[in-house]
């Protein structure tokens, strides 16, 4: 049986490096933001530039939110948009009442952009928060 510990060990430490690997996809830093009383906690944050940003955004509310991330261009766009759903850009994400949703972004350069909730009325209702990107 040694033969088959031998093939069958190196598979599962394998195994084991992969699903770390897929559970950690980026390298730079985490920051969680909060929804709650259809506002954004933090409603402000740092993080660097050309480094993978996992986001981890926690609906605490019992109603959805979307956390929608990037330049004027695009929130006018959501603002007047008519899709229901996002998740398909890392930028675009939908997060269902007391839901969580991972997203990765890379901001390519040093800047300040506003992630918006477009649902109706929550902009205006102040869910708006603020990411400064940094360069390294
Ligand atoms: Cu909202």
């Amino acid at each position: 049986m040694r033969w088959l510990r031998a093939l069958v060990l190196p598979a599962v430490v394998a195994g084991v490096v992969l699903v770390t690997a897929s559970a950690m996809p980026a390298s730079g830093p985490t920051v969680t933001i909060e929804m709650r009383y259809s506002h954004f906690l933090p409603a402000s944050v740092t993080v660097p530039a050309g480094q993978p940003v996992t986001f981890v955004l926690r609906n605490l509310d019992p109603i959805d939110h979307e956390w929608i991330v990037g330049d004027e261009a695009s929130h006018s766009r959501h603002r007047t948009g008519t899709e229901p759903e996002h998740g398909e850009r890392p930028t675009e994400q939908s997060v269902p009442a007391l839901g969580m949703v991972r997203t990765v972004v890379t901001f390519p350069a040093a800047g300040t952009y506003r992630y918006i909730c477009h649902l109706p009325g929550h902009e205006q209702y102040g869910m708006i928060g603020f990411v400064t990107v940094t360069e390294r």
